[in-house]
């Protein structure tokens, strides 16, 4: 049955979550994703990672539409079907586990823009487990020419000082997903501007802010982003590159 409101099918009266998403799926890319998703809870590695190498690109998606439009999906619909019940913790862990194969398949298949003399530091704040959202910007700022240097999870502040004394970044960005997290990103915008200064550029984002939007603001934390790719735009025109620089 689709359920009308999240525009997503939902099993209902017994109905297993694989045969509620079936035949749901109407663009290219829904479909690719749906298939994506059936064989990643399925725990199927070889025929996850064949249906982005070959499906995903035959239906005429690109990197970035695989990406966000089928693996983040993907991995959004996962916690969503663990939320209410319809898979356990181990099929997430499963499909998250191939969701790492898949980004690190795309990232050798990935086009590469030009060098745009821009370095950022990635990171996950302190205590934040959830690092597929930081990787994916990662991999973004690489497409676009930067040079990238990605901490991943739960790093702490002190390290991400350290990473920053070492990589003198143009943009740090933090990235947190759990709320408990905050406190965790506070000290850590605080410690960076006590080292750095308070015109080191932080940009900031992730699951976390959409129920705390107003800490961007008390913060004045310039740089902010729902996903890898709006990140990109927002930090070329903050870095004033113009199109092809
Ligand atoms: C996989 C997963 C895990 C894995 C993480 C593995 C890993 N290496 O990442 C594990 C098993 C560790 C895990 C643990 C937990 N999880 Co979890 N997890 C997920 C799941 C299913 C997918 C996460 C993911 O990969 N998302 C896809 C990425 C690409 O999306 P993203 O993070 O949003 O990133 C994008 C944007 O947010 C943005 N962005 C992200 N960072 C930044 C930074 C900047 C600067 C900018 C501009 C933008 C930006 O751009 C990114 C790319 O486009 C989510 C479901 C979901 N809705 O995401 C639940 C989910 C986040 N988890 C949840 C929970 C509750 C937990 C646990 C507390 C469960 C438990 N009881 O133990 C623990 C907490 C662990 C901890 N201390 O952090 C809940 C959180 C609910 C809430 N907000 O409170 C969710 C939403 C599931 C649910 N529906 O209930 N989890």
């Amino acid at each position: 049955m689709v359920d009308e409101r999240q525009g997503r099918a939902r099993p209902t009266n017994g109905e297993s979550w694989t045969s509620a998403t079936s035949g749901y799926c109407t663009s290219p890319q829904k479909r690719v994703a749906d298939a994506y998703l059936h064989a990643a809870i399925d725990g199927d590695r070889t025929e996850a990672l064949r249906i982005i190498r070959d499906d995903a690109f035959a239906a005429g998606l690109s990197v970035g539409q695989i990406y966000l439009g089928v693996i983040q999906e993907a991995q959004y619909e996962i916690g969503r079907l663990w939320e209410d019940g319809h898979i356990t913790i181990s099929q997430e862990h499963l499909a998250t586990a191939i969701s790492q194969l898949a980004i690190a398949q795309l990232y050798a298949m990935m086009p590469r823009g030009s060098a745009a003399g821009h370095r950022v530091l990635i990171t996950c704040v302190p205590g934040e487990t959830h690092d597929m959202g930081p990787r994916i910007l990662a991999d973004f700022f690489e497409m676009a020419g930067f040079e990238v240097r990605y901490l991943g999870a739960d790093v702490p502040v002190e390290e991400i000082i350290n990473a920053a004394e070492a990589a003198e970044p143009d943009l740090i960005a933090l990235s947190a997903t759990m709320s408990y997290n905050l406190p965790a990103f506070r000290k850590t915008v605080e410690c960076l501007r006590t080292r750095f200064g308070d015109d080191v550029l932080i940009a900031a984002g992730g699951q976390a802010f959409a129920l705390t939007p107003e800490l961007l603001d008390e913060l004045a934390i310039p740089v902010r982003a729902n996903d890898a790719r709006q990140l990109v735009e927002q930090s070329r025109s903050v870095l004033g590159l113009t199109n092809g620089e």
